[in-house]
């Protein structure tokens, strides 16, 4: 089974998988100097998403800097997006989330509203900047969720915390349950999110009412159409 067939093959039995070192260490050099201004840059106004509280948190990341216009491109996570939502599919929102110290602990939850089963709608990936543990808050995971309609269990003796290096992204069916963990450390636990839809949903951040002029002016030919900016 090739590398990619593999991932596929996860992501269809257990309902996510984990890509180790698509971040390089340029990258998390750059993204661990630079995160700290983004999230201090964050406003509700322009970036279009309300902070959630006990959070670090940035949206409309792709304004941000040149370093995001093409991450979400990066192979293979756009290529595992690709095969389950299309050829076309586009990215709904490239986000920031990382719990401060003893925050976090959120309910397990699916990340869209369509029902659990065979059929892919969204799938979410987690860009892993710090590395996650039990102790900074994880993401925990209900392995298998994706495909059936059942509630989140109180008990969560099933559910497992996803403990991964720096530079690695996880992908996540939207339909599975998961959730952060809380950061009792209070070790930094800086996450990016880029969350992939089928072309024609509706995006989490409106890329053409949010992004600057700026921006738009020099994105590559194939970062516009993932953003759906000429839709
Ligand atoms: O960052 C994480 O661990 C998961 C975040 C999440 O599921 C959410 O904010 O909806």
């Amino acid at each position: 089974m090739t590398e990619l067939n593999s991932h596929i093959h996860h992501i269809l039995t257990q309902g996510f998988t984990t890509v180790h070192n698509v971040l390089k260490a340029d990258d998390l050099k750059f993204l661990r100097a630079t995160m700290d201004d983004i999230y201090a840059a964050y406003d509700p106004e322009r970036d279009g998403l309300r902070l959630p509280e006990g959070y670090n948190f940035s949206a409309n990341t792709v304004d941000k800097h040149p370093f995001f216009h093409t991450l979400f491109l990066r192979s293979p996570v756009y290529d595992i997006m690709r095969h389950f939502l299309g050829e076309d599919c586009i990215l709904s929102s490239l986000n920031s989330l990382e719990p401060l110290k003893d925050q976090g602990n959120q309910s397990l939850h699916r990340d869209t509203g369509t029902p659990p089963g065979e059929q892919v709608y969204s799938l979410n990936s987690l860009w892993v900047v710090d590395g996650m543990d039990r102790k900074n808050g994880a993401t925990r995971v209900l392995p298998g969720s994706h495909l059936a309609d059942i509630p989140a269990p109180e008990d969560e003796k099933d559910v497992i915390h996803l403990e991964v290096q720096p530079g690695t992204v996880v992908i996540i069916n939207a339909s599975l349950l998961h959730g952060a963990s809380a950061n009792h450390s209070g070790r930094r636990r800086r996450v990016l999110h880029g969350y992939f839809v089928r072309k024609g949903a509706q995006q989490q951040t409106d890329q053409k009412k949010y992004l600057s002029p700026k921006t738009k002016a020099i994105l590559p030919p194939a970062t516009r159409r993932v953003l759906a900016l000429d839709d």
